[in-house]
């Protein structure tokens, strides 16, 4: 069947791109949001999220007549989710999150009445293993013949920054709950990829994209835990790592004040979960990224102590970035913005600082320059390029993400 039509359920950070660069390949694009005025700003050809270059591509779709948005699916040839797969917050600091696959099931169910024998329906969003499945058998129940609907999972791989050059030019792999519907699946793809379209079964294709960020998350862990050793240790962490990563074989990431977004931070527990205590490393290593933020606000409350006895008074304390990673204005699962609101409930005096911010609900943001010069402590918590430059002489200063190193 050749693909004219595309369904894209989910407007967020992966389906509006994946929406505005089909609908710019000659797809006609109907993307789906239950949020109103979501639909509505990209009715306009506007977008209501910061990445590169989509809002040009958002209104030449628009403009075009390629792309609409909704807040219902309607029938298509090929139909893309793109919803989010988050954790369930647990109090217990102890358990390990589950996964929650609330948002693929509702979505799932939303396209139902309109998918029709010959379509393909591609499960996008970073799943569990068994999901794809999961989609399968849910439409099923609502009433869809599955034998004749291909059914596949091609995750998103696509780097916050950079989504709408690596949509295009990023290799991707697909795996069908058939084998009939990998290859369907992987041909669509390849009509509008330049990286190459690699083929396997559904679970492989799960666990290939879980697998990808624990890959990342267990290696930041060993960066962390290099950091907190070296504090210890009195040593440079950023000298040390620059050295050791001049063996031909060896590659150290940065080290910081945790590990924030939401994949790398979420994604690793949902092999955890289903692992039934057989993954011990990436468990670990998910626990050691948690702890590093929770060992930042240690060191700063001792370095605020020191100064208070010193100088007779508390100190005044920049919080240098809130957002999850450098020059983006994304604060999902922030370990910055999670030191700054404990450091403020614990009552120490705070200037929050986040470039790419103009304001904030729960606190006021202060301009860089302006709390350099008035604090005392200068907590550098994600090394956005505002800050490299700055002159911090005479200041107390805790670099966690190495930002006046780089
Ligand atoms: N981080 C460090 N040290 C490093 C690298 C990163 O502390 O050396 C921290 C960042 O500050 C941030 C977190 O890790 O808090 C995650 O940032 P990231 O840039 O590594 O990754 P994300 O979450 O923006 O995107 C990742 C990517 N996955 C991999 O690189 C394996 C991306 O390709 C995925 O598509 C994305 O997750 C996703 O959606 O799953």
């Amino acid at each position: 069947m050749k693909i004219k039509t595309v369904c894209v359920i989910g407007l967020g950070y992966i389906g509006l791109p994946t929406a505005a660069l089909l609908a710019n390949r000659n797809y006609y694009v109907h993307g789906v949001d239950v949020v109103q005025s979501t639909v509505d700003i990209i009715n306009e050809g506007k977008i209501h999220i910061v990445e590169p270059e989509l809002d040009t591509f958002v209104r030449s779709a628009v403009n075009s007549g390629n792309l609409k948005a909704d807040i219902k699916p309607i029938e298509a040839d090929c139909f893309i989710l793109a919803v989010p797969t988050p954790f369930h917050h647990n109090d217990d600091l102890h358990a390990c999150p589950a996964p929650n696959i609330d948002y693929v099931v509702a979505a799932t169910r939303s396209i139902a009445p309109y998918v029709r024998p010959g379509n393909i329906v591609i499960l996008e969003s970073t799943s569990p293993v068994g999901t794809t499945d999961k989609v399968a058998e849910v439409l099923a129940e609502s009433g869809v013949d599955t034998s004749l609907v291909h059914i596949a999972h091609c995750p998103e791989r696509v780097l916050p920054g950079h989504i709408m050059r690596e949509l295009v030019e990023n290799d991707r792999i697909v795996g069908g709950t058939t084998a009939e519907a990998t290859k369907a699946t992987a041909n669509f793809y390849r009509t509008f990829v330049s990286g190459e379209v690699l083929e396997t079964d559904a679970k492989t294709a799960e666990m290939a994209k879980l697998t990808e960020n624990s890959f990342r998350d267990v290696n930041i862990a060993f960066a962390n835990e290099l950091s907190i050793l070296c504090d210890k240790f009195g040593i440079d962490v950023w000298n040390l790592i620059e050295l050791a990563n001049r063996h031909p074989r060896v590659n150290i990431l940065r080290p910081g004040a945790g590990v924030g977004g939401h994949c790398i931070a979420v994604d690793p527990w949902f092999i955890v979960d289903a692992a039934g205590g057989s993954a011990r490393l990436i468990e670990t290593a998910r626990r050691v990224n948690d702890y590093k933020s929770e060992w930042v606000i240690e060191k700063v409350k001792n370095t605020a102590l020191t100064f208070e006895n010193a100088h007779g008074k508390k100190p005044k304390i920049a919080c240098m970035g809130l957002a999850f990673k450098p020059d983006i204005d994304d604060l999902r699962e922030s370990p910055a913005l999670f030191i700054t609101r404990r450091l403020i409930s614990e009552g120490m005096n705070i200037f929050a600082v986040e470039p790419n911010i103009e304001s904030f609900k729960e606190f006021d943001i202060v301009n860089y320059e302006d709390a350099v010069k008035e604090a005392d402590i200068i907590l550098f918590l994600v090394s956005h390029k505002e800050f490299k430059q700055l002159n911090c002489d005479g200041k107390e200063i805790i670099d966690t993400c190495g930002v006046l190193k780089s």
